[in-house]
């Protein structure tokens, strides 16, 4: 049976309350069992219409259902403690993300797994470390607690490689006033990959033994790779939520 994560979030009415019934329903499901659960973190909303800070936890579970069937249960539990999707991102009574499903990845157009944020986001990572420490991501192989370590350091390191060099020197202007303990690198050695004009790729996060001054992309890790390609227009604003995330 696969060991399974869960994060849980709620910034609306009594937050505390919604994520202990959240976990209390997953445990009555007849085919979840739930384990370990990570004690509740205030954080600070992420996302300009999120609202009031949140409560944030992570819980373990071990299930015989199928990741979609897992989404199923999971929003239903969503709907019945009065969730309503009025807003991306909007205030919400409970949260529930599907971070870990075993070791598998899951890329479904409902749903994806590992959750494609949680390697950079404190919110999630805070909890998830203190019940899943040594679980590895299946896709950036690497164990939770590295992901939250590398995260923590700082200043946060964001390092831009790939598209043309007034874009990126744009988005280093538009970021880093806005935040303390950030700090924004260009790369201008550049791999054949990421010489297209549309790829711009981040790097985030301080790991002292892989990046100096000397540092190519090509030594950088990938686990920490985060490509921007397709967010659109908006790259400042996605980079300027992934790092409030980041940073915490
Ligand atoms: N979906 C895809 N993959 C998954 C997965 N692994 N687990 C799909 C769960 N759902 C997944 O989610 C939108 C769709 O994602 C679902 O229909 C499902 O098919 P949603 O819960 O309806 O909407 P959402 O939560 O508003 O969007 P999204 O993109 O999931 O947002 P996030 O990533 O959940 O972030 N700040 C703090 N401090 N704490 C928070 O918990 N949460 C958010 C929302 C923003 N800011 C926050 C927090
Ligand atoms: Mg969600």
């Amino acid at each position: 049976m696969p060991d399974c994560f869960i994060a849980l979030g709620s910034n609306l009415d009594d937050p505390g309350k919604h994520l202990n019934e959240a976990a209390h329903r997953l445990s009555r499901h007849p085919a979840i069992t739930l384990g370990k659960s990570s004690s509740q973190f205030l954080t600070a909303p992420v996302g300009s219409s999120a609202g009031n800070p949140f409560l944030n936890a992570a819980v373990q579970i071990h299930t015989d259902l199928e990741p979609l069937a897992l989404l199923e249960v999971t929003q239903e539990i969503e709907s019945d403690l009065g969730r309503t999707r009025k807003q991306h991102w909007g205030p919400r009574t409970i949260d529930l993300d599907i971070i870990f499903y075993g070791d598998q990845t899951v890329d479904h157009p409902r749903l994806q797994i590992p959750h494609e944020a949680c390697w950079y986001r404190r919110f999630v990572l805070d909890p998830l470390v203190e019940i899943a420490s040594d679980v590895i991501h299946p896709s950036r192989h690497c164990t939770v607690e590295e992901m939250h370590c590398r995260i923590r350091q700082i200043p946060l390191l964001v390092a831009l490689a790939g598209g043309n060099a007034s874009t990126q020197r744009n988005i280093i202007n538009a970021l880093p006033s806005s935040f303390n303990g950030l700090e924004m690198k260009q790369w201008e050695t550049m791999p054949d990959e990421l010489k297209s004009e549309q790829s711009i790729v981040a790097w985030l996060g301080r790991s002292p033994e892989a990046i100096t001054a000397e540092s190519r992309i090509e030594d950088l890790p990938r686990s920490i790779r985060l490509d921007v390609s397709q967010v659109g227009d908006d790259v400042v604003s996605f980079l300027h939520d992934v790092i409030h995330s980041a940073i915490g």
